[in-house]
């Protein structure tokens, strides 16, 4: 039988386990990446392991979220403690205004058969150039740069075949899109998507980027292109020739499912109000009056998203519409560099964008909230509710080309009617300029890590209880975020203050979530489908159990968050039969007796509702690793554990 790409990456890779769908395996990860939000957790994480080097092929700390630095000191010392931690433990820092870090890494550091596990969910973008690219938890990257391995189940493979070429004003989104149209949310958890097909080969690095990116929203393990000829062109302009490697599947190679696109036939899509799978043609709502138009963030702010973007106004001799407010953040400095010596800034500029820094900006909440009830169309990767810094707000995700659109009529509007697509090439040299990636220090012994008081202790918790009980603090419904459980926007300063931060905690849905668990010691979440879909952010974890949240009861977890659940001690349970899920309520007292030896002993737990007098079997689906780590109350109290 031959072999995909997916297996074929995570043979080479394997060092424990089983390559059997579901069965969880261990990886070695060659490569990692931090952001800044998630960044400081994992690097205090990994300081607190006591190894003096980082031990991956390569390791690249990014500042691109939280840049802003304003209304006090908290950013800018974060910001000192990751550069001076890199320098000190052999990783690579990327300055805040180098750009992206997905787009950077792509540009600069991607390898085609490597394995990279990065602190944020849209690490899979790296996937475009043929790596095997995860997101995870800070704590498992941290592991990862201690020469940990990476544990995970192995994940079916889907093959996505594209077939034929996209036809002008239809791009790489459009694509993603449609997948999210046909597969959801939820459709891609515990699956690697591998795309092959004849279009293929049609799509740059960039563009099989998009695709990869928004695999996360799918809920996917990650997204994976072939490497070959395109890749091989895109590295020589990145004068990173040497770092070229083919791979392509076996003739005969085995999917668990496969699914076919037509290119040709492919129209431009929209994501609406509130959730990446809410997809239609942009045809179906045309005439939407818009009131913002924000371009850029990790999956749409190449150089040739943003170069189509500046001839489209400057061809068509647009002007951006007098009632939208149109945002530029190019995906890094590279980008930005490119299209200033080319007269694509000029371009944009004169048509009326407002130029952001390279960095997530607006996607992340940090900027540009839209008006109460605006409009606001997007070429991010989320449109989660709340998440844009207004709640009222209505945020569709679309392409450049339709975003544009946008801006120039004050509507949606079908790309197609703004005459003659403005064909982008890609470049064959990028202007290569790494003056912003610091590398560490050759002396590290000098290094001091600078840590100000922003940056509080971790909060760490005790073994597993055998009687755990507590009350129904908040009942939820399916595919709740982690947006909704821990935001971003303005709380993202306190990403190093687990104590302040932990005031956010479902503060959208109830404002005294938290002064609620800390008064009854903590207790319950009840969700339903898909709990924990969308960031990396393993404070969604750690604030509820700093508050005390004992469990998490839904009826699946998405798996990131799971991850994230285990390492912090907080038992994540489904129900066996869904239908339990109507039968508790907000309020209801829960009980479980005996936990440790029914963890121990087998994979259902009964827990009773004292208030309706009634018993309920969940089930925990943890491996025996993670049953571990729960009983040793978290994964930093089970690696202290297990290295004595
Ligand atoms: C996001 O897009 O939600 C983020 C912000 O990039 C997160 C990481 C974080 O919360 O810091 C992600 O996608 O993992
Ligand atoms: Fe940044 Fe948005 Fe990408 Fe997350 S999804 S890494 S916030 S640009």
């Amino acid at each position: 039988m031959g072999n995909n790409i997916v297996r074929k990456i995570l043979e080479e890779h394997l060092v424990s386990g089983e390559l059997v769908p579901g069965k969880e395996i261990a990886i070695r990860i060659d490569q990692t990446l931090t952001q800044d939000a998630t960044g400081t957790m994992a690097y205090l994480q990994f300081e607190a392991m006591g190894v003096p080097r980082v031990k991956t092929k390569l390791s690249v700390s990014y500042v691109d979220h939280n840049t802003l630095q304003y209304g006090g000191f908290e950013n800018a010392d974060d910001h000192r403690f990751l550069q001076t931690v890199a320098s000190k433990y052999g990783i690579y820092f990327s300055k805040p205004g180098n750009g992206i870090c997905h787009q950077v890494h792509l540009e600069r550091f991607g390898v085609p058969g490597q394995t990279l596990l990065g602190s944020d969910s849209h690490t899979p973008t790296c996937g475009g150039l043929g790596m095997l690219a995860i997101g995870a938890g800070g704590l498992d990257v941290a592991v990862a740069m201690g020469g940990g391995a990476f544990n995970l189940n192995t994940p079916k493979v889907v093959l996505v075949k594209l077939n034929g070429k996209l036809q002008p004003w239809v791009s790489a989104k459009d694509v993603i899109l449609e997948l999210l149209r046909r597969m959801t949310v939820k459709g891609g958890v515990g699956k690697v998507i591998e795309y092959g097909g004849d279009g293929v080969k049609t799509l740059s690095v960039p563009e099989r980027a998009t695709i990869t990116n928004m695999g996360a929203e799918l809920g996917a393990t990650t997204s994976v292109f072939p490497s070959d000829e395109v890749t091989e062109e895109f590295l020589m302009a990145q004068r990173r020739e040497k770092d070229f490697v083919p791979i392509s599947p076996d003739p005969d190679a085995q999917y668990d499912e496969v699914i076919e696109i037509d290119l040709d036939s492919l129209e431009p899509m929209i994501a609406q109000p509130h959730s990446p799978d809410n997809v239609c043609k942009v045809s179906e709502i045309e005439g939407l009056h818009v009131d913002q138009v924000c371009i850029g963030s990790c999956t749409n702010s190449s150089y040739k998203d943003l170069m189509t973007v500046a001839r489209i106004f400057k061809e068509g001799g647009h002007k951006v519409n007098r009632d939208v407010n149109m945002t530029i953040s190019p995906g890094s400095r590279q980008v930005l560099d490119m299209i200033a010596h080319n007269s694509g800034l000029a371009g944009l500029i004169e048509a009326g964008a407002r130029i952001l820094e390279n960095t997530c900006g607006p996607c992340i909440g940090s900027g540009q909230s839209p008006t109460s009830n605006g409009v606001s169309l997007r070429t991010f990767n989320r449109n989660f509710e709340g998440r844009s810094g207004t709640k009222s707000a209505n945020v569709y995700l679309c392409s450049p080309e339709v975003a544009a659109s946008a801006a120039v009529f004050g509507a949606v509007t079908d790309p197609r009617k703004l005459g003659d697509y403005p064909c982008v090439e890609m470049p064959h040299e990028f202007m290569v300029d790494d003056s912003m990636i610091v590398p560490p220090s050759e002396e590290p012994e000098k290094v001091e890590v600078f840590r100000g008081p922003n940056i509080q202790p971790l909060p760490v918790s005790g073994e597993l209880q055998p009687v755990v009980k507590g009350a129904v603090l908040l009942k939820l419904g399916d595919n709740v975020t982690t947006d909704h459980i821990t935001p971003a926007g303005t709380w993202l300063k306190y990403r190093s203050n687990v104590p302040k931060y932990a005031e956010s905690v479902f503060s959208a849905i109830d404002a005294d979530f938290h002064k609620k668990a800390k008064a009854t010691g903590g207790g319950f979440v009840v969700g339903g489908e898909n709990y924990g879909q969308g960031s990396s952010r393993e404070h969604a974890a750690l604030c509820p159990m700093y508050l005390g949240i004992k469990g998490v009861v839904a009826k699946s977890f998405a798996r990131i968050h799971k991850d994230n659940l285990v390492n912090f001690g907080i038992l994540p349970l489904t129900f066996a039969d869904t239908a339990d899920y109507d039968s508790i309520e907000e309020g209801d007292n829960l009980e479980i007796d005996n936990l440790v030896d029914q963890i121990k002993s087998g994979e259902t737990i009964t827990v009773k509702n004292i208030a309706k007098g009634k018993e309920i079997t969940l089930k925990h689906g943890l491996s025996d690793r993670q049953v571990e780590i729960i009983l040793a109350g978290g994964k930093l109290n089970y690696t202290k554990k297990a290295a004595l």
